[in-house]
């Protein structure tokens, strides 16, 4: 991608801490395409015809990180598709592509690869609360959302990768200067105000 036509944001933090349904604010607000690397991975594992759905299914169940490769994939062929979306009417006025990667990069490989080879950020928004908040919040969800990561144990293991592989790629980017760090332990729209100030300033 030509880095002076697109802007990447990553979204990061725990699991639960709220960053799909931020994202889902951002994008009305400001425009950004939102892709989270959790949802394309589901929508690939249930692709037919997809080789790594059986992959993906044991990690996303373990709450362990998918080989990159397949990841940064379906990143690049989603940004594409957006941008060739818009030139095709839909979408940036200006023709600027501005996305929110939400989930991504997890672990220090996949970062140095999507910055290096794909695109560089500009910022990493990343979302804290308590281990507890994200917990309850997501045994919640999981009456619900049929995500067969929802549940006790997987969840257990989903915080112990978060720990290990996720923390040391947000204290790289804080060690760059790039991290806007946000407790989203308040209310969705507490949250939501914060932001949105945030990423004004990064736009404006
Ligand atoms: N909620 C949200 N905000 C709230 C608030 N302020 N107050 C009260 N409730 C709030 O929110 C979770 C729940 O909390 C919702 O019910 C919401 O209403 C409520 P959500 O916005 O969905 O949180 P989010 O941070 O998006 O949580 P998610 O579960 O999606 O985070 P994960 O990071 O665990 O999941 P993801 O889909 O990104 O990844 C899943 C798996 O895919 C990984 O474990 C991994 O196995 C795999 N993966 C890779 O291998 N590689 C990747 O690059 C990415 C993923
Ligand atoms: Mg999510």
């Amino acid at each position: 991608f030509d880095a002076s036509k697109v802007t990447v944001i990553f979204v990061l933090g725990g699991p639960g801490a709220g960053k799909g349904t931020q994202c889902a604010y951002l994008v009305k607000d400001f425009g950004f395409c939102h892709l989270s690397a959790g949802d394309l991975l589901r929508a690939e594992q249930v692709r037919e015809g997809s080789e790594y759905g059986d992959l993906i299914r044991t990690c996303i169940k373990e709450g362990t990180i998918v080989p990159m490769e397949v990841t940064v994939k379906l990143l690049e062929n989603a940004m594409h598709a957006a941008l060739k979306e818009s030139h095709e009417g839909e979408g940036w006025a200006d023709g600027h592509g501005r996305f929110l990667i939400d989930g991504f990069p997890r672990k220090m490989d996949q970062a140095a690869k999507f910055d290096n080879e794909v695109c560089p950020s500009s910022l990493v928004l990343f979302f804290t609360t308590t281990e507890e908040v994200m917990l309850e919040r997501l045994l919640e969800r999981g009456k619900t959302s049929g995500r067969e990561d929802d549940n006790a144990e997987s969840i257990k293991k989903r915080f112990q990768t978060y720990k290990n592989e996720t923390m040391p790629v947000i204290e790289h980017y804080q060690a760059q200067g790039k991290v806007a760090e946000i407790d989203s332990s308040a209310t969705i729209d507490e949250v939501h105000a914060k932001a949105n100030e945030v990423i004004g300033k990064i736009l404006a």
